[in-house]
């Protein structure tokens, strides 16, 4: 035990509770051990009782712990006016803490300060000894992690390297000197955004409308809107604003227990940023690090994206700057926001809007966008160019879905189609981050490389990847995709597992999904984004510092990988550049079930100068 100092407090330790009284003594020992004056009362005593006892001595501190949920607010609320009428806190300072206590109950019904079941003996001792300050800016103020921080972008594999290399110039060179209409409007958007003259903005407006469909032009200039969509009312961003700042938490979760544990991410994308933002609240609370913003699927067939602050009634969330915009003020700065541009025929402006509306990562994948998500491939490739370099510009990363693999498209291709754009990214000046599936997919399951357990392969995944470049990996979109059922349970447990095994491999994030994501059929409510949250917590709390093993099979699924990734991306540094590859069939075919997208097509034009 320490030598008892000038600054050890005297402190009285209550289990206000029947029974329940391990945490209070854990507690007890905790501050003796820091050198503290305590006593310890038994559970189970009358609140006279324990009045009486602090009535004897002037305390420094009272802690009362309440484990039973039954009946607290109003026991609690008896024992703080008690404790006034005695006058026992002239001199002492009353604080709860346990698992029927939040922060805000406390707070709520006067005690000096509250502890909910997830303190830290760090900072309850802050509190004690006075330095709650310091404590409380390091263990409670989230930072903003930057996942590409640590890689280097230093490729080990030399024929991949220089394959991509190869596909890379290719396609640069076959870029150089096009344009579409969306790479105007961004250009002309970029010029909107920043002109202060309004007859010069009405000039640049009227060309950018010029380029879009009527659709689009009907909603910006007159506000006859898609179906499902309107304006946010005044009244409505109003009411956001007061349930917000009455009823925000006063402090976050940690979902990672080991420092080494990936950051967790979660979709938002409900229609309405409002809902979003509430949700996202909630889901902060529970300590999730960041959100993909995932737009209406008809966003990508348009030419022209709409302004404005706007909600919609199905699903996917419009994302107009206003509504990025939106986003970002609510949620905490450390909160990561992803804002999806790689589906269609507007990725160059998205990525250009989420700079501007604060975004720290967009998600561009020229493969995916082509074959899974329709969009034809010399377009989004065109496009996904300009948005690498946007991306660049506003210091922003841009994170790779692998979901071509959930069409059928074989593991490896997919695998070559993300080093694709790494590749890309590396020469434009924008951070890729890789995210290879953690699924049971189509191929998968038809050629059994999950019949005997889901670790080895979607280990052998990373581990790939990881042998091949020093990139950010980040599983996704989201993991355990196609394990999970309509069942709460499985599907959180279906998470937790996959999340389990992420860390294990060392990955830098993850996304989850929801436990009514994956067959829900409406929007997604909030407990069950809870209920995954909480599995993943649970999982890493599990793991702790250990580690799942594979077994020896994860070893050849790897080698195959990387040697089926090599040979992949052999056949597509012939091909002419990347979207003759992709209409080719060379990284996904009809047999995979890929076909090249049509949104688009015959949109690119060349410089004739070029
Ligand atoms: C152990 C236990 C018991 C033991 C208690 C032994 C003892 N001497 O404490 C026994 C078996 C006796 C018991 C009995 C009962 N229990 Co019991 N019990 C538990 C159990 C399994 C663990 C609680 C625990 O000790 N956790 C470990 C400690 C370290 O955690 P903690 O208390 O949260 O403390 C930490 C923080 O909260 C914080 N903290 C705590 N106090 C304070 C105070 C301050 C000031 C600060 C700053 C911080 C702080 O710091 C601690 C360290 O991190 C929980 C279930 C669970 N898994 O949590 C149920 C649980 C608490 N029990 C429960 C119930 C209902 C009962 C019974 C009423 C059941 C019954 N009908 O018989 C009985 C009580 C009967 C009675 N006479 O009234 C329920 C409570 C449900 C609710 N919503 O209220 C639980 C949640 C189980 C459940 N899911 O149903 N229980």
């Amino acid at each position: 035990m320490k030598q008892l100092s000038q600054q050890s407090k005297h402190i009285l330790c209550v289990p206000l509770d029947p029974v329940h009284d391990v945490g209070i003594k854990l507690i007890n020992a905790e501050l003796q051990k820091h050198g503290h004056r305590t006593e310890l009362l038994s559970p189970d005593l009358p609140l006279e009782a324990i009045v009486k006892k602090a009535m004897t001595t002037n305390y420094d501190f009272i802690l009362v712990s309440r484990t039973l949920g039954y009946g607290v607010a109003e026991l609690l609320a008896r024992f703080v006016d008690q404790m006034d009428a005695a006058g026992v806190r002239d001199h002492s300072k009353i604080v709860i803490g346990g698992k029927a206590v939040s922060p805000e109950l406390a707070a709520e019904l006067g005690f000096d300060k509250g502890f909910d079941e997830h303190a830290s003996y760090d900072s309850i001792l802050a509190y004690i000894e006075g330095t709650s300050g310091m404590v409380e800016d390091e263990t409670r103020r989230k930072v903003k992690k930057n996942i590409t921080a640590g890689h280097w972008y230093v490729f080990h594999h030399t024929e991949i390297e220089s394959l991509l290399e190869r596909i890379a110039e290719k396609t640069l060179r076959w870029s150089d000197g096009v344009s579409t209409p969306g790479i105007k409007r961004s250009r002309l958007r970029q010029g909107m955004l920043k002109e202060t003259d309004k007859f010069r903005f009405g000039a640049l407006q009227k060309q950018y409308r010029e380029l879009c469909d009527t659709e689009i032009v009907d909603a910006n200039s007159e506000h006859r809107f898609p179906k499902g969509v309107r304006f946010i009312s005044e009244m409505e961003q109003t009411q956001l604003s007061s349930l917000l700042t009455s009823h925000i938490p006063k402090h976050q979760g940690t979902i990672q227990y080991d420092r080494r544990q990936p950051l967790v991410f979660k979709f938002l994308g409900s229609g309405c940023p409002m809902m979003d933002i509430v949700h996202g609240k909630i889901c902060e609370r529970w300590g999730i690090d960041g959100f993909l913003v995932i737009n209406p699927s008809w966003e990508a067939r348009y030419e022209g994206l709409l302004e404005g602050m706007l909600t919609h009634e199905n699903d996917g969330t419009i994302t107009s700057l206003e509504n990025i915009q939106l986003m970002k003020r609510w949620l905490d700065p450390a909160t990561l926001l992803t804002i999806r541009a790689h589906r269609g025929l507007n990725t160059a402006e998205t990525t250009l809007l989420a700079g501007e509306g604060g975004a720290d990562l967009t998600k561009i994948n020229l493969v995916y966008g082509s074959l899974g998500a329709g969009t034809d491939p010399e377009r989004l490739t065109a496009d996904g160019i300009e948005s690498i370099k946007i991306a660049g510009q506003y210091n922003m990363a841009f994170d790779i879905p692998g979901n071509d693999e959930l069409s059928g498209v074989p593991a490896w291709k997919t695998l070559a189609g993300l080093l694709i754009n790494v590749m890309l990214g590396k020469k434009l000046g924008a951070k890729a981050i890789l995210k290879p599936l953690f699924c049971c997919g189509p191929h998968i399951v038809l050629n059994g490389q999950m019949q005997l357990n889901y670790v080895d392969y979607n280990a052998a995944k990373i581990l790939a990847l990881k042998e091949i470049v020093d990139c950010p990996v980040w599983p996704g979109e989201p993991i355990a995709f196609m394990t999970q059922t309509e069942d709460r349970v499985q599907s959180a447990n279906a998470t937790s597992y996959h999340a389990a095994l992420a860390a294990s491999l060392g990955v830098d994030a993850i996304t989850i999904a929801s436990t009514d994501e994956a067959y829900s059929r409406g929007p997604i409510c909030i407990a069950s984004r809870i209920d995954s949250i909480r599995a993943v917590t649970d999982a890493f709390r599990f793991m702790g510092n250990a580690n799942i093993t594979p077994t020896p099979a994860m070893l050849d699924w790897k080698e195959n990988l990387i040697r089926q990734i090599t040979e992949t991306l052999r056949a597509v540094a012939l091909a002419d550049h990347l979207p003759d590859a992709i209409n080719k069939g060379l990284l996904g075919n009809a047999a995979d079930g890929a076909y090249p997208g049509t949104f688009g097509k015959g949109t690119v034009t060349r410089n004739p100068l070029q």
